[in-house]
């Protein structure tokens, strides 16, 4: 009979202080398993989760949690702290419907010190709770755990600046693998680069140091001469130079899948007090053969099959697929066209372009605002940038959009992939908001694609036009609608709605992803002898009230689809349209996302949960028409 499992055994996390050092290993070797196991079966964070397994470990042993804090930055590397911190039982609902989360959630347990989703937070975090812990006269480690791709986020770089500027009790592991999700870039990553290719250099550390203070100091030129001198040679021997110069004290680099020495470093920051930075090495998707191969694959994955390592299909083609192909012959034709994306050269499709026109490539780290600035001067050169965000992260670019973008009325394409709901990844991932934030800036033009076709017409209508345009399309396959249609011209003014049927009753007026759900409905409700025309808007700004009024006009109602916050969407642009337009007393229901935030789960699920279904859809313009198509249904039954 197979031995127990420790994981099983032993009492979590407090029981991990009793464990030796042959322990130790099994312990990692079964929650790295526990790890593969659970996300071969649901998907999830795989390479970044196995590479932090040793310094999870360590940090529970030195540390304790919940009174000691630890912030995941980005958190998609926290399975093994979840599987440490009392939820080994739950681990297999893990990004299910109703499961755990895949990042660290307050409303999941007192060990998780802090929600994060997005990168670059966790120092910022960190630096205010070492700061509240002070203020209250309360004694507690804070440690911030940070990946060198998420460093080059510049609100990491504020944080520490700040953090070093305040000199408080601070540590900040700094988890280098060389890869962000796809290999890490800029001149910090070759920074650190430098740093882990001569480790020995950290022995005489101190010895240089000690030397270059005792340095002769004669008259005054020569003593500027002296410390300029003294200067270089810091920097050319002295590793974490950066760090120390920002007011950190750095340790390391050290082998971050040696757990002893972890224990050690983490407890000697603790006794040296102030900001310490320790910088840890690790191998990225440690100990399953496919993704220490293919850490990049395995960063993120659906299911896979363990013994192969090969991923289970997914349908397709998807939208980014469209977009990626769209881009390359775009990319040929035009040489003014620029892709930029912020680290996610996979994700948002652009690898293709970026193999076949490096030089206009462009991957600016984990640096959302900077991408859309960058683009920004760009533009105002005469280039033509596509910048490539996920709807949730180009949040973080607000500001840009508003002041660098519209302001200047620059001709930029925001391509806004994982618009909508993204699915297990939850709500630090949702793309719920872009409609509604970006119908309220000036000047801007916002796409959504009803599919592939769609969105490659509405790139090039891009590309051909001016001023800022946005396309945000969701996380889907992008299913084809097969029905008489007008393609959209570049260079023929605005984008005019498509009328894809017509009817009397009813007036569907669907965006993006929900413009097929809006034909279904549409076919199904003719099954009650209720006729809808479906309008498919193409954009949430300038909305073609035009159009939509004249159909409008002669029915019961208007139904607005959309797959965005109702609050500031698609559905509040037409009701307002329609009121501008004098049309204000045709009856309008709008179908969106709810003002809260949506759990994980299956994007379809979600879909339905949020009564963006088929079924919710029908029963409820049903009702609103209420006796006007009393008794003309076939089956009343199947929609009471
Ligand atoms: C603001 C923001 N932009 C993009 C992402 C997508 N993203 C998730 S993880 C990741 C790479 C993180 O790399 P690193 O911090 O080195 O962690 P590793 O996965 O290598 O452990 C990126 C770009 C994000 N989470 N947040």
């Amino acid at each position: 009979m197979a031995s127990p499992r420790l994981l099983d055994s032993i009492d979590l996390p407090g029981g991990l202080d009793q464990l030796d050092h042959q322990q130790i290993e099994q312990l990692a070797r079964e929650v790295r398993s526990e790890i593969i196991r659970t996300v071969a079966r649901n998907g999830g964070h795989l390479a970044p989760s196995l590479g932090v397994v040793e310094l999870t470990i360590a940090l529970h042993r030195v540390l304790k949690c919940p009174r000691d804090k630890i912030i995941w930055d980005v958190g998609h590397q926290s399975y093994a702290h979840k599987i440490l911190t009392g939820r080994l039982d739950r681990f297999d609902t893990l990004r299910k419907y109703g499961g755990l989360s895949g990042f660290p959630r307050r409303d999941e347990s007192p060990f998780d010190a802090f929600n994060t989703g997005h990168s670059s937070t966790s120092i910022s975090a960190a630096l205010g709770m070492a700061i509240a812990r002070d203020l209250a006269g309360e004694r507690y480690t804070v440690v911030a755990v940070i990946g060198d791709g998420s460093l080059t986020g510049g609100m990491a770089f504020e944080a520490l600046n700040h953090a070093g500027h305040l000199g408080r009790d601070l540590i900040v592991i700094l988890n280098d693998n060389e890869m962000s999700i796809s290999r890490n870039v800029g001149a910090l990553a070759a920074y650190l680069s430098r740093i882990r290719m001569h480790p020995g250099v950290r022995k005489v550390k101190g010895d240089v140091e000690r030397l270059v203070e005792r340095l002769p100091a004669v008259g005054d030129k020569l003593s500027i001469a002296v410390k300029r001198v003294k200067g270089s040679i810091k920097y050319l021997v002295v590793p974490g130079m950066l760090f120390e110069e920002l007011g950190f004290t750095y340790l390391g680099p050290i082998d971050g899948h040696d757990e002893a020495l972890l224990e050690r470093t983490i407890r000697d920051a603790r006794d040296k007090g102030g900001p310490v930075l320790i910088h840890i090495v690790t191998q990225k998707g440690r100990g399953y053969g496919p993704s220490e191969e293919n850490p990049r694959i395995f960063h993120g994955v659906g299911p896979f099959d363990v013994e192969s390592g090969t991923l289970k299909s997914k349908d397709g083609p998807w939208f980014t697929d469209f977009f990626r192909d769209a881009m390359v012959e775009l990319g040929q034709d035009d040489s003014r066209i620029v892709a930029i994306t912020a680290a996610m050269p996979d994700g948002t499709g652009l690898s293709e372009f970026a193999r076949r026109f490096p030089e206009r490539f462009i991957d600016v780290g984990i640096a959302e605002q900077h991408a859309v600035t960058l683009a920004c001067g760009l533009a105002s050169q005469g280039f033509i940038p596509v910048v490539a965000i996920y709807s949730t992260f180009l949040q973080r670019a607000y500001d840009q959009i508003i002041h660098d973008l519209a302001l200047q009325h620059l001709h930029v394409v925001l391509a806004i992939d994982r618009a909508g709901l993204a699915g297990e990844d939850g709500p630090t991932h949702h793309g719920a908001f872009d409609i509604s934030y970006l119908r309220a800036v000036p000047g801007m033009v916002v796409l959504a694609p009803k599919d592939g076709e769609e969105l490659r017409e509405m790139l090039r209508w891009a590309i051909l036009s001016e001023g800022p345009v946005a396309i945000r399309y969701p996380r889907d396959a992008a299913r084809p609608v097969l029905t008489t249609r007008v393609g959209m011209k570049p260079g023929f003014g605005l984008p005019k709605a498509e009328v894809l049927r017509e009817g009397k009753d009813v007036t569907l007026v669907a965006l993006g992803s929900m413009v097929n759900l809006a034909l279904d409905c549409a076919r199904t409700l003719s099954r009650y002898n209720v006729s809808a025309t479906v309008i498919n808007s193409r954009a949430a700004k300038p909305i073609d009230i035009e159009t939509i009024g004249r159909f409008a006009t002669g029915s019961a109602m208007v139904a607005t689809l959309e797959e965005n916050t109702l609050t500031g969407g698609f559905g509040e642009g037409v009701t307002q349209g329609l009121h501008d337009a004098g049309l204000g007393d045709i009856p309008v229901v709008r179908f969106g996302l709810p003002d809260r935030f949506v759990e994980h789960g299956p994007r379809s699920l979600l879909l339905q949960r949020c009564g963006l279904s088929q079924d919710n859809i029908v029963k409820s313009i049903l009702s609103q028409l209420g006796s006007r198509v009393a008794g003309r249904a076939e089956d009343d039954r199947k929609w009471t």
